[in-house]
């Protein structure tokens, strides 16, 4: 398939919109306490793929990631990636959806060691990450800087990522729902103001903390 589902997106956004409007979903006040699973979330066996109706095929060898907005413009190489400090975790997967996952083990670059490689514009606020499928989605800067397992996964379950789950390289940000793990990073665009993402724009929370329940808005 070579176009977006229209129709699924359609229907994505309409409940959205149609939960927002009766108030769920829409963020609630909570200490920060870290239950390890979120309100309204299931723990699944199985990791569930979901996307656009596009899974874009990308050999590592044609792969490249292009740091872009506010920073100096740099493009990392396949290679170029894997010279940078790898880190492997064991971490957990939130789906606005309501599936979680447990433990899953991933490898790649830690978003500290690569904000250590490139030069971001210090008044820098968010990052609008873009993929190979057309997706986008906006994280604030603070909290990819403040989740310690924030990283650019290759690898999961000791084995590389797959393309249904978005290999050669994701986004992977256990703090936040799992839209804003982008899957086929192809560009990573520092913003010195907040604009939403693909979803974002569709009825989607704009900040997504599974544990203030920010679905929808
Ligand atoms: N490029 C891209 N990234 C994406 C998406 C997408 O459609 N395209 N979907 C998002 C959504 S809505 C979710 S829930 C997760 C799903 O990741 P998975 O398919 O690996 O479970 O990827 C997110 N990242
Ligand atoms: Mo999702």
């Amino acid at each position: 398939m070579s176009q977006p589902n229209e129709k699924l997106i359609d229907a994505k956004q309409k409940l959205a919109r149609d939960k927002a409007a009766k108030g769920i979903g829409t963020g609630h006040d909570s200490p920060h306490q870290r239950d390890r699973l979120p309100a309204g979330q299931r723990l699944v066996s199985g990791w569930p793929v979901l996307d656009l109706g596009l899974q874009p095929e990308i050999p590592v060898n044609e792969w490249m990631l292009e740091v872009l907005g506010a920073a100096q413009r740099q493009v990392f190489s396949w290679a170029d990636f894997l010279k940078l400090p790898q880190t492997k975790l064991t971490t957990d997967f939130h789906c606005v959806t309501s599936w979680s996952i447990f433990d899953s083990r991933v490898e790649g670059v830690l978003w500290s060691d690569f904000m250590a490689a490139v030069k971001a514009d210090p008044h820098a606020t968010h990052v609008m990450f873009h993929s190979y499928d057309g997706y986008s989605t906006n994280v604030p800067l603070k909290d990819l800087n403040e989740d310690p397992q924030a990283m650019l996964i290759h690898s999961w379950g000791g084995a590389p990522l797959e393309r249904i789950h978005g290999g050669p390289v994701r986004g992977w940000i256990p703090s936040l729902y799992a839209w804003k793990s982008a899957k086929w990073v192809k560009g990573i665009e520092f913003m010195l103001k907040d604009k939403r993402g693909f979803w974002e724009v569709r009825g989607y929370h704009n900040h997504g903390d599974p544990w203030k329940e920010e679905r929808y808005s």
